[in-house]
């Protein structure tokens, strides 16, 4: 296959005549094509079988040591004029950057098959989806971007036809740190990779294309691209509510978006639409629809288990690639939390000995198709998305933040986004545990500045009426012996049912400065081994705590200088002034 798009079979010749391959494949997506690439990389060590009876078609990948995460400080947002970037992101002048980047890729493939991985973010018939070319050589990146995206002959057909498409060039390098760089040109729709062959960083539909380039696309266009996952939750009289939640990396946004209901709640069911990025419309109504541009999972492995999210652990039984896990003596993929059988090799391939720490790494990862998970929603499909009732953000707190309460209207929805923060987890390269401003859980992420991509959400509120309803929860909230307040997992449906109670004005709330909280009784604890002084605590703001949090808030907010919306800056003051006569 190659392609009769001109500016398509353009680029691919550049790069093959800077990078050098030995072949070039233009992917088709097809069965035989997967067979072949993963024939090929067990051959080579890259994919090694796992237990076919209890592991049917699961397979194992160990990233170089040195490769295991995201990493943020060599990721880098190249806009002609800095400020458009912002203090949130690392910045390099487009030409310096495609210099600096462009000689390590010289010759970089020699020896190598070049892959060309036509691909299409969102059901492929979605007005709403967009599309992406990745040219990668790595075969790995090529067998995961089929099962994370909707990749070969149907979206090249697309981008036949379109003619627009982003433009992503992956080379795994020699994987020197030193040598590694993940680039993004918004202004020229492109995206340059190199030097790690890690998730985030190597699968470029995700991260680089969902959410850096699309949420620049989204505001010249009008639309959203977040980092939110999709949940349907429908009550036992068959009415469904879409909610879009965006937290932090690793605060359990896979287990929420596959909630099983506890056995207190019969005839509730969770619909899942996507686990980690949603991107939102207006439609003519006024209302918010959501698609999850993404095909499949590239979930955290350590800490699933049949209790914590069944849906996962089930389908990650088969036709899973597992990056960076252990293995038992029966070369069954093995990790902490997995609560059966014992680690006999760990995710370097050496033998298990907890002095070298964890035998799965932190960050060890499945990917695997979305259609595979029991409550995968019909409506994933849907090429005008879902309606979306509520908008959640959250962190992961030990304190201050209650279990739940709802901002007082779009703009301090806004604020609210802004303020989130959270304690650091493995999914990126860094200390782990401390707490870090993440607005909208997009500091990763946001492929502008980010006080313009407030301006911009708070413009919805100009021409919207029937937005969302703004939200925040903490599911981590502990006690002063550091134990959690809140049973979590599939308990946390007790809360979405108060955030859809609100929705539908079927509830009260208690005003305070910092928004409606739930009346201790409005959160239904039925069944639940839970007292009265614990949902109190759950439910306590401590205004003193907040004053100074406000105080961080007003600080961090003053560090995006001029382009800081005004309309930010005076729901802040409110929340000032209102905490202020709380006091
Ligand atoms: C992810 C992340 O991998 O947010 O989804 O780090
Ligand atoms: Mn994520």
């Amino acid at each position: 296959m190659t392609t009769k798009l001109a500016s398509l079979q353009e680029w691919v010749d550049a790069v093959a005549l800077l990078t050098q391959p030995e072949n070039v494949h233009w992917c088709d997506g097809s069965d035989a094509e997967n067979d072949r690439l993963v024939a090929e990389m067990n051959e080579s060590g890259d994919l090694l079988p796992l237990d076919p009876e209890n592991y049917p078609n699961c397979y194992l990948h160990r990233s170089d040591p040195s490769d295991v995460a995201r990493v943020e400080h060599l990721t880098f947002v190249c806009t002609n004029d800095e400020d458009d970037a912002g203090p949130n992101n690392h910045w390099m002048k487009p030409a310096d950057a495609h210099a600096k980047i462009d000689a390590l890729f010289a010759g970089a493939m020699q020896s190598r098959t070049m892959y060309v991985i036509p691909y299409c973010m969102g059901p492929i018939d979605s007005p709403f989806a967009r599309l992406g070319v990745e040219i990668t050589d790595s075969p790995y990146v090529v067998v995961n971007m089929r099962l994370m995206t909707r990749m070969g002959t149907a979206a090249m057909a697309r981008i036949e036809k379109e003619g627009t498409f982003v433009k992503g060039l992956h080379s795994t390098g020699d994987l020197d740190p030193d040598r590694r760089f993940i680039m993004h040109f918004p202004e020229e729709l492109s995206i340059k990779s190199f030097g790690s062959g890690y998730g985030g960083n190597a699968l470029l539909g995700k991260k680089c294309h969902a959410l850096r380039i699309a949420s620049w696309q989204a505001r010249q266009e009008g639309w959203l691209a977040e980092h939110m996952l999709i949940v349907g939750v429908e009550n036992p009289n068959g009415e469904t509510h879409y909610i879009a939640c965006a937290f932090p990396s690793a605060c359990g946004k896979t287990n929420l978006a596959m909630l099983i209901p506890p056995e207190s709640h019969k005839g509730w069911k969770i619909w899942t639409l996507g686990d980690d990025i949603a991107w939102l419309h207006p439609d003519a109504e006024g209302r918010l629809r959501a698609i999850n541009p993404e095909a499949g999972y590239f979930g955290v492995v350590p800490g699933t288990n049949a209790k914590t999210n069944k849906n996962a652990f089930d389908m990650i039984h088969s036709d899973t690639i597992f990056t960076n896990v252990a293995t038992t003596d029966d070369n069954q993929p093995w990790w902490e939390g997995k609560n059966v059988g014992s680690p006999s090799v760990d995710w370097q391939g050496r033998d298990f000995d907890e002095k070298n720490g964890p035998a799965a790494h932190p960050n060890s990862r499945f990917t695997v198709s979305a259609k595979k998970n029991a409550a995968y929603s019909e409506l994933a499909e849907a090429p005008d998305g879902v309606p979306i009732s509520a908008l959640v953000f959250g962190g992961r707190r030990k304190e201050l933040a209650p279990l739940v309460y709802e901002a007082k209207n779009w703009n301090h929805g806004v604020l609210i986004g802004a303020s989130v923060a959270s304690e650091t987890t493995a999914a990126a390269a860094g200390e782990v545990g401390v707490v870090r401003r993440d607005p909208m859980a997009m500091k990763p992420f946001c492929g502008y500045n980010f006080a313009d991509y407030w301006a911009h959400w708070l413009s919805f509120a100009d021409n919207n009426n029937q937005l969302p309803k703004i939200f925040h929860v903490n599911w981590f909230r502990q006690d002063d012996a550091g134990k959690f307040l809140w049973p979590g997992f599939g308990e946390n449906l007790r809360v979405l049912r108060w955030i859809i109670d609100r929705c539908e004005n079927r509830v009260g709330a208690r005003e305070t400065a910092v928004g409606f909280l739930p009346e201790i009784g409005d959160i239904d604890t039925r069944d639940l081994d839970i007292s009265k002084e614990t949902m109190q605590a759950l439910l306590s703001v401590d205004i003193g705590q907040w004053q100074q949090e406000m105080a961080s808030i007003g600080e961090y907010l003053e560090t995006y200088g001029d382009r800081l919306p005004k309309a930010l800056k005076e729901v802040h003051g409110k929340v000032v002034s209102d905490l202020q006569k709380a006091s």
